[in-house]
């Protein structure tokens, strides 16, 4: 086997799951290098280089000059153009599926992302914040409401057509349970989760490097917990 142009450098969380889906839906060949939270490898020195932000998801291009793209919608976008897949060519299309790949990635990601900080995090430790934790919560299901309202009518974001906008909010969104928002009464964004929980090669995803089912409320949710925050320990 030749070696795949696309490197990835991940670890199982809901923005590193992001190009991991991309690639299996894509079938495009790729290798990964699992980076341990535990160990800091997020912020050494050779990493930084290639991810500034210091956190994951970051892939390199080895056809492209080994080009580093960091933020995981870059990434998936980057990717939509290299391999002409899952972003819509007419200018509308494209620009409503770049429209709800920015709404994940300023408002569900950051809004679930501290809802399940404050919660799963922030209070196992001892810091019981429930003004912070109202506030992301009511957000985070708010803007589920958005999508539930997006996906009236659809199969997907933006219709029949499976995009990088789902492949971005699906693991965020489908996290609900570990960010603990309710999701009652939201058939259309039901129907969706059902939808792309029945893809093969995204649940296949949603495994590498590792399964973590509690972020979608499967598993010993407290075990889960302590490993989650073991993870992310300062
Ligand atoms: N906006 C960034 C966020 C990346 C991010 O927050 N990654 C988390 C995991 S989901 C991370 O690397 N956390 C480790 C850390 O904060 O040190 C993206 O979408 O790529």
């Amino acid at each position: 086997m030749s070696t795949p142009d696309i490197h990835l450098y991940t670890a199982s969380t809901m923005n590193g799951w992001k190009p991991v889906i991309f690639l299996e839906e894509a079938e495009v060949e790729y290798d990964l290098t699992y980076i341990d939270f535990g160990k800091k490898e997020q912020k050494s020195e050779w990493y930084m280089k290639l991810n500034p932000n210091g956190r994951i998801p970051t892939i390199v291009d080895r056809s492209n000059d080994d080009f580093a793209v960091f933020e995981s919608g870059a990434i998936l976008w980057y990717l939509a153009e290299k391999y002409q897949k899952f972003l819509p060519t007419g200018a509308k299309a494209r620009s409503e599926a770049l429209q709800w790949l920015m709404f994940q990635m300023g408002g569900i990601g950051p809004m679930m992302g501290q809802a399940m900080f404050f919660q799963r995090i922030a209070a196992p430790k001892g810091i019981d914040d429930q003004y912070a934790i109202d506030r992301y919560v009511t957000e985070s299901r708010r803007l589920l409401e958005v999508l539930d309202r997006q996906l009236n009518g659809k199969a997907y974001l933006l219709g029949d057509e499976f995009t990088i906008a789902d492949i971005a909010t699906y693991p965020w969104a489908r996290s609900y349970p570990w960010a603990k928002v309710s999701i009652e009464g939201l058939e259309h964004l039901q129907a969706w989760f059902e939808r792309i929980d029945a893809r093969p090669k995204t649940q296949k995803a949603v495994t590498i490097p590792k399964p973590f089912p509690a972020f979608f409320g499967k598993g010993d949710i407290s075990a889960s917990e302590s490993e989650n925050a073991a993870r992310f320990k300062a």
